[in-house]
């Protein structure tokens, strides 16, 4: 059966576009699990709230304050980043992004982490108290450690958001937001035949979607017999907040019937889904 989620990160994505010395957007977006609850479209100068519990339960005077770094920092990484350009003669255009975060962990505690990358390669991250640069990052990723470390006023502001605030904040978020992630939604699913395979063949195909939380388990038997050649997709997104995932068989014509397709997820309870296999699948 499915393996139950226990993490519940919430994270913060931003994709910096530079097209040349004039031209560039910042946007940022943040995530609670699977869940998107904040935009920061470059042209807004305010994180927009996507849920009704994405304030958690911070203060609007809190929230504020943290509005107002987060403004500090936007304005203050163009100009480092243009400043940086220049001092290690990086090339136009280049696309940074920066991903940070924060998750609770059994006993109270919780892990953090913040990473930059550099045209989609790591090349620096923020480790306990400084600036770290990548393993296999270009030469300049340590010079630009090394001029980074230098501004304590930074260093202790990523420290208190990353170990102070993030916790604390997604702390918040999770009684706030706590039905909606807690929300369980059950699959649909059905069966039809896909490109055949090659002469005599079938492709039996079993398409489960809407299913809330991600964790499903879907396979095709034979009685209570698993089937090894089941071949499982990725669980992909739908529009609404919910996953799809498409797991196929490929069988000769004759094996077909008798074949099951059986999907449990949590929202279940013990009630699986069977499917059946017959000849009006085939067309
Ligand atoms: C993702 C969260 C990071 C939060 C950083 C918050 C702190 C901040 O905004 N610092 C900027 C302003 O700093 C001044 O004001 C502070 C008080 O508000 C303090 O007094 C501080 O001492 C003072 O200097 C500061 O300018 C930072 O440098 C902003 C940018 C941080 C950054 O991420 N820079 C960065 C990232 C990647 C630089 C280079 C790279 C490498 C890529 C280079 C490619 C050419």
């Amino acid at each position: 059966s499915p393996a139950p989620q226990r993490h519940l990160p919430l994270r913060y994505l931003q994709i910096s576009s530079f097209a040349n010395s004039s031209w560039m957007r910042t946007d940022g977006l943040a995530w609670l699990r699977d869940l998107q609850a904040y935009t920061w479209r470059n042209d807004s100068d305010t994180i927009c709230f996507l849920k009704p519990w994405s304030q958690g339960t911070f203060s609007d005077q809190q929230w504020k304050q943290l509005q107002q770094t987060f403004q500090v920092y936007r304005r203050s990484f163009t100009r480092d980043i243009r400043e940086f350009v220049k001092m290690l003669h990086v090339d136009y255009p280049f696309e940074i992004q920066v991903s940070a975060g924060c998750e609770e962990l059994p006993g109270n505690t919780s892990e953090s982490f913040l990473r930059v990358a550099f045209q989609g390669r790591d090349v620096l991250s923020f480790q306990g108290t400084s600036w770290v640069s990548a393993p296999d990052a270009p030469p300049w990723g340590q010079m630009a450690c090394t001029v980074l470390n230098q501004d304590q006023g930074t260093r202790e502001t990523v420290q208190w958001l990353l170990h102070d605030i993030c916790p604390r904040f997604l702390r918040g978020i999770l009684e706030t937001g706590k039905s909606e992630l807690e929300k369980q939604v059950k699959p649909e699913a059905w069966l039809s035949s896909g490109p055949s395979p090659g002469p005599g063949r079938l492709l039996l195909v079993c398409r489960v979607s809407g299913f809330y939380p991600k964790p499903v388990w879907v396979t095709w038997m034979r009685g209570e017999r698993e089937q090894s050649g089941t071949q499982q997709g990725d669980i992909v997104p739908n529009a609404d907040e919910t996953w799809y995932l498409r797991v196929t068989l490929d069988v000769t014509a004759g094996e077909a019937t008798g074949l099951s397709c059986r999907v449990k997820h949590s929202s279940l309870g013990d009630q699986d889904i069977i499917l059946y296999w017959d000849r009006s699948h085939a067309s």
